[in-house]
């Protein structure tokens, strides 16, 4: 049960849209075989983002919208969970999640991915173009 309250605290978080401002676009992510339906996005600067990605696999996985350095940060993180922060949430096995993020302005370099162990070695990741 614990770990059930703290799957309903997160998404109460990620739904308040602690990003900041209303979501200007919904982007959705399908997960199929430790791999994302998409592999680049683009998106405008500035604009807020509300990612919805289903898990269709058995197996959970996360999606993490970030930098190199965010990136680098997860790939040798030890969170188990994410979702208090925009753009980081994990999506258990059969199960929908959203997030919500903030890009910034053109040029930015913005990569997102599951860091899992192997998953992004896998190829579980992707770029986003903003501009
Ligand atoms: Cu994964």
């Amino acid at each position: 049960m614990k770990l059930l309250a703290g799957v309903a605290v997160a998404a109460l978080l990620t739904l308040s849209g602690c990003a900041g401002g209303p979501p200007e676009r919904t982007i959705e992510l399908t997960v199929h075989h430790s791999q994302f339906s998409l592999a680049e996005l683009h998106v405008r600067p500035g604009e807020t983002v509300r990612f919805v990605v289903r898990n269709t696999d058995p197996i959970a996985h996360e999606l993490i919208v970030g930098d190199q350095s965010v990136q680098d940060v997860h790939e040798v993180g030890t969170e188990s969970y994410h979702g208090a922060r925009a753009g980081e949430v994990s999506v258990a096995p059969g199960a929908t999640a959203v997030t919500t993020y903030r890009f910034a302005g053109a040029g930015s370099a913005v990569l997102f991915g599951c860091h899992l162990p192997g998953h992004w070695a896998y190829g579980m990741h992707g770029t986003i173009r903003v501009g």
